[in-house]
């Protein structure tokens, strides 16, 4: 009777070696175990009831498929053929799935062949079992000794029923694993049938087939010479006495029983330990994994990491790790053992088989088993791209898609199980964690390296319109001192000649009547008084004008005779009563000039006049006009240069300050208010233009003014 074991997700199949006493049927055991297992990965039981022995193990090593996602598992067993342990027989026959029948195939044998054989069929019964619908096969064994009963003999007497049937030599191994292969496949389909698994159709065959392929190199093998460890036994602590009487057969039934559950219990623990190794193998895998991820700041390499961990962890050849970009289609981001991903690759109705697993959001596992879930597209992309299984697993993280891992695994190894779907979509979820802490951190980064930008900026325009009100501030200071300044001078240049206007408009009023040339002298003065206010006038509102206007000069082209002519006629009187001669060096074709005319005249007057008054009497002052190329820009340059004392090194940096008159002119008095060179300077300015002052030698000074024409 099958059993499943659900916990290993495994059916295990019993099949029981049967026949007359000393006919082979531990030897056929022995060699199926050698031949299938030679790492000993399973052991070979022995119990001893009295002097019986009945062997059994279990074949784990073979990959013989699945049945409804269960793996096939074989359990063998060899019975005692002595006549007196029908109870041993019949309790062990108990569950059997299928059955060998070893018959010895030596004439003196063959009554015990027939009583054993009938033996068979009535302990099936008493099981409850159909002889007839058990699978069955027969060993004609012993073939190498002599005094053989003849096959067709034995055809007649053994099998009616037409079985399959084999000629064995046990201790050499021939025939035994063809007999086995046999047995194995007729059991299986037995099994498949009571399953109701439909046996005609395509899934039997492929069962079939994979237990052939399974079996296959095992047939053909030689078998490993026989080991010393090979057969584990147990032995009862008080031997039973062989020469006393038989226990009841209930009882030795019951200890068979017994001791058969011990034994398939230890097998049980045995595969349960080197799952529970397995387990931890992928335990520990699982949180070096996590170790790993949970350091990875790219998200690149939290994928490729991925991707190599499945591959090691899976043993596959094949995977790959495609993303979601932003609202976008499933893309490869990391592909190994692979140039595409198949998922990728095959459309059914638009849609890829890679997009049909997200779609569904599960982990799909993908097997050629009998009875693997089918899943459509994704199945044909996998055969098509010649594998024989794969895992897919969605990428989560909080619920939301980022991508799906993929991996492969081909033909020539075991198919990926659900212990393999397990731990893929484990470390998906660890690494889809990673993945999107990872990108979280990106952002987090880019958004800082924004912010620390923007904040920068800031800074900046902040540092700029603080300087910039504090230049205005410095500005403001000092056109407060202009102001200050020029409201005290003007308050004393204006005294003066006002109180001066006064007295001679008193004394011209007095005079009224009398000769022109009484009354000349006082028209002078007033003349010359309000020339002086005129002028003081002047310089005032062109501060005024400088201090409110600071802005761009508004230039028209003007004549640069006329300018001359506005800056140098007023000052020719002042020049004449100081003895001091006026020369203008210019070229005879003056051009036009794009400035202020008015300022420029203004600051030409200014420095000439300047000039004038601290000259000596005698003296000269002289004006030379020049065009000048500063780089490949014309400009005109004024020189106006006196034959005064000159101003002091020390005081060459002061001159254009506002209200600095150096040391007293010819007349031993300042005129003016100060302000004219200061003037000069920022009308110059205000053209874009260069104003510099020197001392001459031997004696005098002299001013340039340049300006872009
Ligand atoms: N020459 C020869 N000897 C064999 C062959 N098969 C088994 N023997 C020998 O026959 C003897 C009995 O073999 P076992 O395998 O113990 O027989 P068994 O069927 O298990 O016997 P019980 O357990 O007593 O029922 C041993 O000495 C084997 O070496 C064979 O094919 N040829
Ligand atoms: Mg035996």
């Amino acid at each position: 009777m099958v059993q499943f074991e659900n916990q290993y997700r495994q059916i295990k199949v019993k099949i029981v070696y049967y026949g007359p006493a000393l006919g082979g049927k531990t030897t056929c055991l022995q060699h199926v175990h050698r031949v299938t297992d030679p790492q000993r990965r399973s052991r070979l039981y022995s119990l001893n009831t009295a002097s019986d022995r009945t062997l059994f193990f279990d074949l784990l090593s073979l990959n013989l498929g699945r049945i409804r996602g269960y793996r096939l598992a074989i359990q063998l067993y060899t019975v005692p053929g002595q006549v007196q342990y029908n109870a041993t027989r019949r309790a062990v026959l108990a569950g059997a799935d299928g059955v060998v029948f070893v018959a010895d195939s030596q004439r003196d044998q063959h009554e015990a062949n027939l009583q054993s054989f009938a033996n068979l069929k009535e302990n099936l019964e008493a099981n409850g079992i159909d002889p007839m619908g058990q699978p069955l096969v027969l060993q004609y064994n012993k073939r190498d000794l002599a005094n053989l009963i003849p096959i067709d003999e034995l055809e007649s007497d053994l099998n009616v029923a037409g079985l399959p049937s084999f000629p064995t030599v046990a201790i050499t191994g021939d025939g035994v694993m063809e007999a086995f292969a046999a047995i194995t496949e007729n059991t299986l389909v037995s099994l498949a049938d009571r399953l109701g698994i439909d046996t005609t159709g395509h899934a039997i065959e492929r069962l079939k087939q994979q237990t052939r392929t399974a079996l296959e190199p095992f047939v053909t093998a030689s078998a490993p010479p026989v080991a010393a460890d090979d057969i584990k036994i147990t032995t009862p602590e008080h031997p039973p006495d062989e020469t006393g009487p038989l226990p009841q057969e209930t009882l030795v039934r019951e200890a068979v029983r017994a001791n058969l559950a011990m034994t398939d219990l230890s097998s049980q623990l045995e595969l349960a330990s080197r799952q529970l190794e397995r387990k931890a193998r992928v335990t520990r895998a699982i949180i070096e994994f996590g170790r790993l991820i949970a350091h990875q700041r790219d998200p690149a390499d939290v994928l490729r990491l991925l991707v190599k961990t499945a591959v090691s962890r899976l043993e596959v050849q094949a995977a790959s790790v495609m993303i979601v970009p932003a609202a976008g289609q499933l893309r490869e981001a990391v592909v190994h053992g692979i140039e595409h991903d198949p998922l990728l690759a095959s459309v059914v109705e638009t849609t890829t088989a890679a997009g049909a697993v997200v779609t569904a959001g599960e982990p799909v596992l993908i097997a050629s088993d009998l009875e693997g879930k089918t899943a459509g597209s994704v199945q044909m992309a996998v055969e098509k791209a010649g594998f024989a299984s794969a895992v897919a697993v969605p990428l989560l993280a909080q619920d939301r898609l980022l991508g799906l891992l993929a991996v492969y695994r081909g033909h020539d190894r075991p198919s990926l199980d659900e212990n393999d779907l397990e731990l893929a979509s484990i470390l998906g979820a660890t690494a889809a964690m990673g993945y999107s802490n990872a990108l979280a951190f990106r952002q987090l980064e880019d958004s800082n390296i924004g912010l620390e930008s923007t904040v920068d900026q800031r800074t900046q325009e902040l540092k700029t319109t603080l300087d910039e009100v504090r230049r205005l501030n410095d500005e403001l200071g000092r056109l407060d001192a202009i102001k200050n300044g020029l409201i005290s001078r003007v308050a004393a240049q204006l005294n003066p000649p006002v109180s001066s206007l006064v007295t001679a408009a008193g004394a011209l009023e007095s005079l009224r009547g009398a000769a022109p040339e009484k009354t000349a002298r006082f028209l002078d003065i007033i003349r010359k008084q309000a020339d002086a206010l005129a002028e003081v006038m002047e310089n005032v509102g062109q501060a005024a004008l400088l201090v409110t206007d600071p802005g761009v000069a508004k230039r028209h082209d003007a004549p640069l005779a006329e300018i001359l002519r506005r800056a140098v006629a007023p000052v020719r009187d002042l020049a004449k009563q100081l003895e001091v001669e006026i020369k203008v060096l210019s070229p005879g074709n003056l051009e036009t000039i794009a400035c202020d005319a008015a300022a420029i005249s203004t600051a030409l007057r200014a420095v000439i006049k300047n000039a004038v008054e601290h000259n000596r009497p005698g003296g000269e002052v002289r004006i030379e006009v020049h065009r000048v190329l500063r780089g490949s820009e014309p400009w005109i340059e004024f020189k106006i240069s006196d034959t005064g004392k000159g101003i002091p090194e020390a005081d060459l940096d002061r001159v254009f300050d506002a209200f600095w008159q150096g040391a007293p002119g010819v007349r031993g008095e300042n005129r003016g208010i100060g302000l004219g060179l200061m003037i000069a300077k920022q009308v110059v300015q205000r053209h874009g233009g260069r104003i510099s002052v020197a001392r001459r030698s031997p004696e005098g000074t002299m001013v340039s003014m340049a300006l872009p024409q």
